[in-house]
């Protein structure tokens, strides 16, 4: 059933397969014209969910291509339309000439997440599950895949609609309690009401806490290894990336470009920034190259704080934005004679090689718990910070009932703020939202999703 009355539109269509030189390009149509569109394009409206080899034609009956045909009438698809897919050759010409075609029948290109969007809008899947349509596209990892196809397959959307259903016990219990006050005895010291508010306080902390490893797994992480020249930054780079990525000399100096690895950190994807030491140099290559490595700095999630253990550098964290959260490395500790600096009682600073590769798990476990990231679980699922900031306008108005009903037995103002916490669990899947929003969320997809 629609979820809202904006189901008179135009037909949409976009090919659904990445472009460049490929075997099949699947184009899809949507809408209501889908019918009169394979009357002309295949001669005749193929039978249902039927895979059928036809020619594809303009409406001249010029051969445009030979595929198979695929039509899902309203409302058994994915958009809750009817759709057609044409399986054509891949390529840039035929698959261009075939949207043009049907654009010329009447068709429009679809703007981006036109589909998903309709999906959602025809009540085919909530907004958790159209975004993570597009989480699974963008993961890199195996684990950020997962996590987005656990919230595509509904496991996200199903915890909230437990807590959502636990907020609605609470507020028709207490909502009945007001309605009969000579059976409201004294239900506040009733243990099921307390066990439940409890109950529902922990769900909702750990819905919190899985959203944002959820947010990290998603967003992935951006990490700047800064130091002055020669400390060994390059080198930590090419131990992290596994390959000889960046440029090593003992010349200080060596690095003026930001040079970038992508590294999966236990399904924690992470893009390493090594960078030009940091110096005043009078060379103007390198005095580019720091500029830039500051302005790197701003733009990541972490900066890694890279020393010369085997002489006395100075640390000076005079150039690190206070915002800015970082690891102290103590590098080329193979240099050292003693190996017990390998280890820190405090925890404080990282001590490893570069060369010899000690160190580097601490290194990783250091990066994971300056971001909270856990190991992700099989359960884990994909979020957003708009996810993040509606579960935690919910929990607010959770709690400030919660207290109004247990100081001062306030029953209708913990009912309201009952709704009002259910109201923002309601924007995530999508029970409430506006066009602003919804505009938004969709104009981040690719076109043809
Ligand atoms: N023994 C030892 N030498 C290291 C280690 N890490 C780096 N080096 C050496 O230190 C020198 C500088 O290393 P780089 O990785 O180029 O240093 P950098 O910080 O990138 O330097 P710039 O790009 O000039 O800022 C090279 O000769 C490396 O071989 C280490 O862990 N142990
Ligand atoms: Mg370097």
């Amino acid at each position: 059933m629609p979820i809202q009355n904006l189901y008179i539109q135009d037909t949409i269509i976009a090919s659904a397969s990445a472009s460049g030189i490929g075997g099949i390009n699947v184009i899809r149509v949507s809408g209501p014209d889908v019918e009169m569109v394979a009357k002309i394009v295949l001669g005749e409206i193929p039978r249902a969910r039927m895979a059928t080899y036809k020619k594809f034609l303009n409406e001249q009956k010029d051969l445009l291509d030979i595929g198979v045909a695929i039509y899902f009438p309203a409302p058994d698809s994915f958009t809750g339309e009817s759709v057609l897919e044409l399986h054509a050759h891949g390529g840039s010409y035929i698959g261009a000439n075939i949207i043009r075609t049907i654009i010329s029948l009447g068709a429009r290109y679809a703007d981006a997440g036109e589909f998903s969007k309709r999906a959602y809008l025809n009540g085919k899947i909530d907004l958790v599950q159209a975004e993570a349509i597009a989480d699974l596209i963008a993961s890199g990892t195996k684990k950020s895949a997962q996590a987005a196809m656990n919230s595509l397959s509904g496991t996200f959307s199903d915890i909230l609609k437990n807590l959502n259903e636990q907020l609605m016990y609470l507020r028709l219990y207490v909502e009945a309690a007001i309605d009969f006050p000579e059976e409201e005895l004294d239900f506040l010291s009733d243990a099921k009401l307390h066990n439940h508010l409890e109950g529902c306080e922990r769900l909702f902390y750990k819905i919190k806490n899985n959203i944002k490893q959820g947010q990290i797994l998603n967003d992935g992480l951006k990490i700047a290894i800064i130091g002055l020249p020669n400390a060994g930054k390059s080198s930590l780079l090419n131990l992290i990336s596994g390959q000889e990525t960046a440029i090593v000399t003992d010349i200080a100096g060596t690095t003026r470009d930001i040079i970038k690895a992508q590294v999966d950190i236990d399904g924690l994807g992470v893009e390493f920034f090594d960078t030009a030491g940091l110096r005043d140099s009078p060379d103007l290559i390198e005095a580019e190259g720091i500029k830039r490595t500051k302005k790197a700095i701003k733009s990541v999630n972490l900066a890694l704080w890279v020393h010369d253990a085997s002489t006395a550098q100075p640390f000076c964290a005079d150039n690190l934005p206070s915002d800015v959260s970082s690891i102290v490395i103590y590098n080329k500790m193979d240099l050292i004679k003693s190996n017990q600096e390998y280890v820190d009682s405090k925890n404080q600073y990282i001590y490893l090689s570069a060369n010899t590769g000690k160190g580097l798990k601490k290194l990783y476990a250091a990066i994971k718990k300056s971001v909270g990231y856990q190991n992700a679980g099989e359960g884990a699922f994909t979020a957003r910070a708009r996810h993040a900031e509606a579960i935690g306008k919910a929990l607010n108005h959770f709690i400030s009932g919660k207290d109004k009903l247990i100081k001062d037995r306030a029953g209708e103002i913990f009912a309201e703020e009952m709704r009002l916490s259910q109201e923002a669990l309601g924007e995530i899947t999508g029970k409430i939202t506006s066009d602003e929003l919804l505009g938004k969320i969709f104009s981040e997809f690719c076109i043809g999703k």
